[in-house]
């Protein structure tokens, strides 16, 4: 059952542009006049900053940076996206979280969010480093109405969306490395991990993993990380509120998904591909059986890199171990194996 405190926090929070009195929240929350204003003094505490005035009423000004499902809602102005958010201050993982709610029927846009994973996950089982306080650690369960081979375009589009926010906040050096890392200054700053359950040709839920590293300093990045990872605190080297870039990631991600449920995937495709890491130029690609090289020339409609070799030939790469050198130089590799030839 939902607490005194959270429908205080509610009722003040839907009322901000006004005050509300003391009578008429005791009568909502049932509960007495001297309990109501020391709630308002544990509020206070707590980072919120409420407005009181005798004969008028209380009206809240300030929420607290801290992260809850009433401090994020406060000024987030999303039509479903974060409509429902389950916070937590530590978990092993939102995608598990997000897992159970899905199958339990949590509705399209419900958002999880926790402050800490401890077991935070990467493709493959990889493992995603999510200190306390330190990033945005989220999920986002959808239920779209397309089909599930089509899921992979919707992994493309939370990639251009993260772009898009770190471009709104003047980080024109960010890029898109395919799939789906994105790297500020050839550092990945951001990871994303889709996740799906399906039958044949319907999608049940798809869960939408985003790990952003905000706030760490170098130093608080494992020692493993720091060459590969950076951080907006790094590239800036200024406090960012996560709540607000919270709010920013779920609006955007709204737009982008309700124009692509709407219009399909080219407006996708045309900005992914302006993110693109090195598109347009020469990448190696090595599998278990052959190694050969071509210009990376975009992505396909399923999500594949395509690859056009010097032979003129093109072919659509699903995964493989990608050497992404320019002159000699040669940075992070990806592993896997499979390529197709384009029709
Ligand atoms: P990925 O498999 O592309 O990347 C994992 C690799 O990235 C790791 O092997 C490591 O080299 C590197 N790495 C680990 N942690 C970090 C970090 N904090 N910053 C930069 N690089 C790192 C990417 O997988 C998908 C990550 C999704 C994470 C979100 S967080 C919310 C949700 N819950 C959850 O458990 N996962 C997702």
């Amino acid at each position: 059952m939902e607490s005194t405190r959270n429908k205080l926090i509610k009722l003040l929070a839907a009322n901000q542009d006004h005050y509300i009195s003391g009578q008429l929240l005791s009568e909502r929350l049932n509960i007495s006049r001297n309990a109501i204003w020391k709630h308002m003094k544990e509020l206070e505490k707590d980072g919120y900053v409420v407005e009181g005035k005798s004969k008028k009423g209380y009206r809240i000004t300030g929420f607290p940076d801290k992260l809850s499902e009433n401090t994020i809602q406060w000024g987030l102005n999303t039509r479903w996206a974060g409509k429902t958010i389950i916070h937590k201050e530590t978990t092993p993982s939102t995608q598990i979280i997000a897992h159970q709610a899905a199958s339990d029927g949590a509705k399209h846009g419900t958002v999880i969010i926790a402050d800490q994973q401890t077991k935070g996950r990467g493709r493959m089982e990889r493992e995603w480093h999510s200190a306390k306080n330190k990033g945005i650690w989220l999920s986002i369960i959808l239920r779209p109405a397309i089909l599930p081979y089509l899921a992979p375009q919707l992994t493309l589009l939370t990639a251009t969306v993260m772009a898009d926010v770190l471009y709104k906040h003047a980080f024109t050096q960010s890029s898109i490395k395919w799939p789906n890392d994105i790297l500020i200054n050839n550092k990945k700053a951001v990871g994303i991990l889709t996740e799906m359950h399906a039958e044949q040709d319907q999608i049940q839920y798809i869960v939408i993993g985003i790990g952003m590293n905000v706030n760490q300093q170098i130093d608080e990045l494992p020692e493993g990380l720091q060459t590969i990872a950076t951080s907006l605190q790094i590239e800036t080297n200024k406090n960012w509120s996560i709540k607000e870039l919270i709010q920013d990631i779920l609006l955007t991600f709204e737009d982008a998904y309700d124009t692509f449920i709407e219009k399909g995937f080219s407006e996708v495709k045309r900005k992914w591909e302006n993110y693109g890491f090195r598109m347009g130029e020469y990448i190696s690609i090595k599998t278990l059986r052959e190694q050969w090289g071509g210009t990376f020339s975009g992505i396909a409609e399923d999500g594949a890199l395509i690859v056009k070799t010097s032979g003129g030939e093109t072919k659509k790469l699903y995964s493989g171990e990608i050497e992404w050198f320019r002159d000699g130089e040669n940075d992070v590799k990806q592993t896997g194996s499979e390529t197709n030839k384009c029709k």
